[in-house]
């Protein structure tokens, strides 16, 4: 998709981009909505094959974040960024990986508070002890350095309590000898696979990293191949790691009655969560059930919430969802859809999707 399809097909309110020469590093700031608050999101760190897939990338997110915060009722708008490589993250020494998030915290200086960043794929607390130590706002420092730590915690069992929801939509109302199979094993995925193991769930995970493989394995875990998993009979499916892993093609064939999982925009387009309703497959939709760590990092930060009013909020995740089912079989349409409606009337824009 070109740079121009990009921009005049999105919705949001701004996007920013800046090249730098010196460091090699290219940074978008998409800032999609700010009607319930200033636009909160992470920074999204890797390499792109072109910068228009890292503007794409940084817009769609930025718009599912407004859906997240939205969905959770947070008072935050949604905002994401994006810093494209020019090498893995692991090539790049120290003091070039330090100046390119001082570059960032210079252009959300910049931005003068409208956007607030926090922890990605690719970026940690302790990047987020860096960009604030250069005066920009970011949510999840270290809790050393005055912030809430890891989200991670907070986003598994969030998608852990949409796993027992949606099973209970597919008539499973104990999670013991549940098949689920997990896509993705980092800090968030391994988490799921924990609180369900405790569940009794029979699970099959996969990731890029053997090591991770391994980890899983000896927690009981039946591990296969990363190109396996779509194929993987299962009575829940959930995608822990990159979006876009279902287009329609894989919607037809999974062979799955439930797909909750973690991973951002998950599905290709909206073709997608059609063909899964018109299948019977329940589908948490991912920002719904990825709500977990907005809602620790708000909650702490902007809410003042203890951990305990985290843990109460992050399990409220069971009841939107069950809104959202309920949604669904009134109106007739998919669980997406149903989510996207409930989002939007929680942004006073009632009806605005068609
Ligand atoms: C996400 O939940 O997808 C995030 O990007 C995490 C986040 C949430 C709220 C503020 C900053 C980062």
């Amino acid at each position: 998709m070109s740079i121009e399809d990009v921009i005049t097909g999105w919705d949001g309110s701004l996007v920013a981009t800046r090249y730098d020469r010196e460091t090699g590093a290219f940074f978008v700031v998409a800032i999609h909505s700010r009607e319930r608050g200033p636009a909160a999101g992470g920074t999204r760190v890797k390499q792109y094959d072109s910068y228009a897939d890292a503007v794409t990338d940084a817009t769609r997110l930025a718009g599912a974040m407004t859906l997240k915060m939205a969905a959770a009722d947070l008072p935050m708008g949604g905002g994401k960024a994006v810093i494209a490589l020019p090498a893995p993250r692991r090539e790049l020494a120290d003091d070039h990986w330090r100046r390119i998030l001082e570059l960032h915290a210079e252009n959300l200086k910049t931005l003068g508070g409208s956007y607030w960043t926090g922890p990605d794929l690719g970026t940690s607390s302790a990047d987020m002890d860096v960009v604030c130590g250069f005066g920009a706002p970011a949510f999840g420092r270290s809790e050393a350095a005055g912030g809430s730590g890891s989200s991670a915690p907070a986003t598994a069992l969030g998608v852990h309590v949409a796993i027992v929801a949606s099973a209970a939509e597919v008539g499973i109302d104990d999670l013991a000898g549940c098949r689920i199979a997990v896509q993705g094993l980092g800090a968030v995925g391994m988490e799921v696979v924990e609180l369900a193991r405790k569940d009794g769930a029979h699970l099959i995970v996969t990731d890029i990293d053997p090591v991770l493989c391994e980890r899983a394995a000896a927690l009981g875990a039946e591990v296969v191949p990363p190109d396996a998993i779509l194929g993987v009979e299962s009575d829940v499916f959930s995608p822990c790691a990159v979006g876009g892993v279902i287009d329609v093609d894989v919607a037809r064939t999974i062979r799955t009655r439930a797909v909750v999982g973690s991973a951002n925009n998950v599905l290709t387009d909206t073709a997608a969560g059609d063909e899964l309703a018109r299948r019977g497959i329940v589908l948490a939709p991912d920002f719904v059930a990825s709500g977990g760590g907005a809602i620790h990092l708000i909650g702490r930060e902007v809410l003042g919430w203890t951990a305990e009013e985290v843990a109460t909020h992050v399990e409220g995740i069971a009841d939107t969802l069950r809104e959202v089912f309920v949604r669904s079989r009134v109106g007739g349409i998919s669980h997406d859809h149903a989510a996207r409606d409930l989002a939007d009337e929680r942004l006073g824009r009632a009806g605005s999707r068609v």
